[in-house]
């Protein structure tokens, strides 16, 4: 996200008169917008209302920022339908908990059970939302995701080495080819000697692309090739389509390569630049044999659904292709003050670059940087990448837009909608004449927002998402921290139209929607028993056991409403490592059964039908240990528990197990 706080403030050396932002920033800071409290009128909430029992016509998959999660919504209610772990733990459904996630989180710095989570796309073919996967970035410790739309689960993570602060990612191509990665913060390539003073930033400090390879059928993911360039700060990317096809634009600020105080030694220069990168140029390059191989360290993990288990897997080699040294791949094009959000319009002939200190939005015409380059129209070169002259690639500029843009999508209808952080507004401007042609208010501070099919081919531009970095006023208190905010918008006619307000999972930023029909249908039920493969699977109640192997415990568990079995435990010794095992033998939809331990130290497990689950539980000392499920599951959900019984360290009574049975009445102590 981007703030503008106070000392940036003095220093702005900006095209738009302080004065004004000041302005900006004091109504921003004391008034409320005209109409804020009047803007839902009953007509407006009759077009976010959804009936009981009705499905919502959208999909919306909102990142979770620092959270590291992405939560799901249902548009126009606003309904929160599910919260999709990634790259944080969950306790609430034992990601990252369970034995089989705890890879998920593997890392070459080991396990990272949190991250920062900000861009998500869907996958496409020919330019259009498939609904087969959704992608996210991990800013923090850098990786990309996968998450399968057909269980809503996340399937793979891969790392990324050479890069830090992950943030212009996980942007993919139209036939989703390859999903790119550009690091943040560049940072001194991870085979060479980190350990350089700082302010050897210039010779040091480089910013490599990843392009990550999507296979076809099964979605896996592979780094196919870095790019080495040259150290400035890649922000964020879209990749051509249509016409541009075969290209990728990338945001990039701190062209001054500065390594401190960034607010003002990185908005010295008065335009950075959007790079464009020509990736079929690069395969060629590739396939000529021109990528040179790096040791590196990167953690690829891929959960599998037949197992239900992931596996993590260290790699130790990337490959990279140089800029400086291959001429033809990448051209900068002039971008006016610290260029964040780069975005392609449907037709993918126009790029548009949101400067974020910049008092006007910048459009680049595709065709026109085409010919600027055939023409060799050059203003000299940045560390050996020639720089297309600024207006040899422009289509025009939006004039006095607003005050801080960041994003920007589309509606397919020749429309553009920017956000605009410090005057907090949505403006709607045309593209081909760059008229402003309608502005909403935002509550408040706008980030980023969302189309349904947005950035691809084909929107579907009924409504439009402003998601907010300050909610204000517009909830009840709720102590220091107040909820983050979406605000959903009927784009519709020619002006926009605020029709729901609904608060977010964390914080916010780049957002995917589609239609529910793209995704609806292919939902997992259930996971088949049969094919369940992992080794310690329980496929009825006849094959459970506990079995011993030095001080670790393995119990077979197996549960179904409403017991578990076994379901009373004995032989278990203080300081054993037990490893609970347990399948869900439901074969329906819906069924997930809860696994919870006294005293457990992580999370609990909840398992999916026909899944296998394991937590790890210390028997930290002698004494009686009731587990039970914590999935309201059945009217008898409250019967479904059990005992284990734990004797002291050294003690010989003996490993049992059982379901149903009790001792006989006569008989009524305590066996030793
Ligand atoms: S960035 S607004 Cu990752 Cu714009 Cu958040
Ligand atoms: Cu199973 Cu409650």
């Amino acid at each position: 996200m981007i703030t503008f706080k106070k000392p940036i403030m003095k220093n702005l050396k900006i095209a738009v008169s302080a004065a004004a932002l000041v302005c900006a920033i004091l109504l921003f800071n004391s008034c409320r917008p005209k109409n804020a409290g009047s803007a839902v009128n009953s007509d407006a909430a009759a077009k976010a209302y959804v009936a009981p029992g009705k499905y919502d016509e959208f999909y919306n998959f909102v990142s979770g920022g620092f959270s590291g999660q992405m939560s799901v919504y249902g548009l126009p209610s606003g309904r929160l339908l599910k919260v999709v772990p990634i790259f944080s733990v969950d306790p609430e459904k034992g990601y990252g908990y369970s034995e089989e996630t705890k890879p998920m989180l593997n890392t070459s710095h080991g396990f990272v059970p949190w991250d920062d989570q900000h861009h998500l796309e869907l996958s496409q073919t020919n330019g259009e939302i498939d609904g087969r996967w959704i992608f996210a970035n991990a800013n923090n410790t850098p990786r990309v995701a996968r998450v399968d739309l057909t269980t809503f689960r996340t399937a793979e993570i891969i790392e990324l080495p050479n890069s830090a602060g992950n943030h212009s990612s996980p942007f993919i191509t139209e036939n989703t080819e390859y999903v790119v990665a550009g690091t943040r913060f560049s940072v001194p390539p991870d085979d060479a000697n980190g350990d350089v003073p700082i302010s050897t930033y210039k010779q040091n400090f480089k910013g490599y692309l990843s392009f990550i390879s999507v296979g076809k059928a099964d979605g896996k993911m592979d780094i196919a090739f870095q790019l080495r360039c040259p150290g400035v700060n890649f922000d964020l990317s879209h990749s051509g389509k249509g016409v541009s096809n075969g290209w990728f634009f990338f945001s990039c600020y701190n062209s001054e390569q500065a390594n401190t105080l960034l607010e003002v030694n990185a908005s010295q220069r008065d335009k950075d630049f959007i790079m464009a990168v020509n990736w079929k140029k690069a395969e060629e390059y590739l396939k000529a044999g021109k990528g040179r191989k790096q040791a590196v360290k990167y953690a690829h993990n891929v959960y599998d659904e037949k197992n239900h288990t992931a596996t993590s897997e260290i790699r130790t080699e990337v490959t990279v292709l140089d800029v400086s040294d291959l001429k033809d791949i990448c051209y900068m094009i002039p971008c006016p003050k610290s260029p964040h959000g780069c975005d392609v319009d449907p037709t993918g002939e126009y790029i548009v670059g949101s400067g974020k200190l910049a008092a006007l939005v910048p459009v680049f015409s595709f065709t026109k940087m085409q010919k600027a380059i055939a023409d060799k129209a050059y203003d000299g070169d940045y560390e050996g990448i020639p720089v297309i002259k600024y207006e040899a690639a422009l289509h025009g500029e939006v004039k006095k837009p607003g005050l801080g843009p960041l994003h920007t999508e589309f509606d397919g209808r020749g429309n553009a909608y920017t956000t605009f952080f410090v005057s907090s507004e949505v403006v709607k401007w045309s593209i081909a004449d760059l008229k402003v042609l309608d502005r909403v208010p935002t509550y408040y501070s706008v980030g980023h927002l969302c189309i349904p099919g947005g950035d691809t081919k084909k929107p579907n531009a009924k409504y439009l998402i402003a998601y907010n970095k300050i909610t204000k006023d517009r909830y009840l208190p709720t102590g220091p921290e107040l909820a983050q905010s979406a605000q959903l918008y009927d784009i519709s006619g020619e002006k926009m139209q605020l029709i729901l307000d609904f608060p977010t999972i964390g914080e916010p930023h780049y957002a995917q929607a589609v239609a529910a029909s793209v995704i609806r249908d292919k939902s997992v039920k259930f996971f088949k028993i049969d094919e369940n493969s992992n080794p310690y699977v329980s496929k009825g109640e006849g094959t459970t056991k506990v079995v011993r192997e030095g001080n670790k415990v393995h119990v077979n568990m197996t549960c179904i409403r409403s017991h578990f079995s076994p379901d009373n435990i004995e032989g278990i010794r203080a300081g054993d490592e037990v490893y609970f095992h347990v399948t869900n033998l439901e074969q329906d939809w819906d069924v997930p059964h809860g696994f919870a331990i006294k005293g457990a130290d992580n999370a609990e497990l909840l398992i999916m039908p026909g899944e296998t689950q394991t937590l790890k539980w210390i028997a930290e000392k002698s004494g009686m240990y009731p587990f039970y499920c914590t999935d309201f599951c059945s009217a008898l959900h409250q019967e479904m528990s059990g005992y284990l019984r734990v004797s002291p360290a050294g003690s010989n009574v003996p490993i049992s197990f059982s379901t149903g049975k009790t001792a006989p009445k006569t008989d009524s102590t305590a066996t030793k």
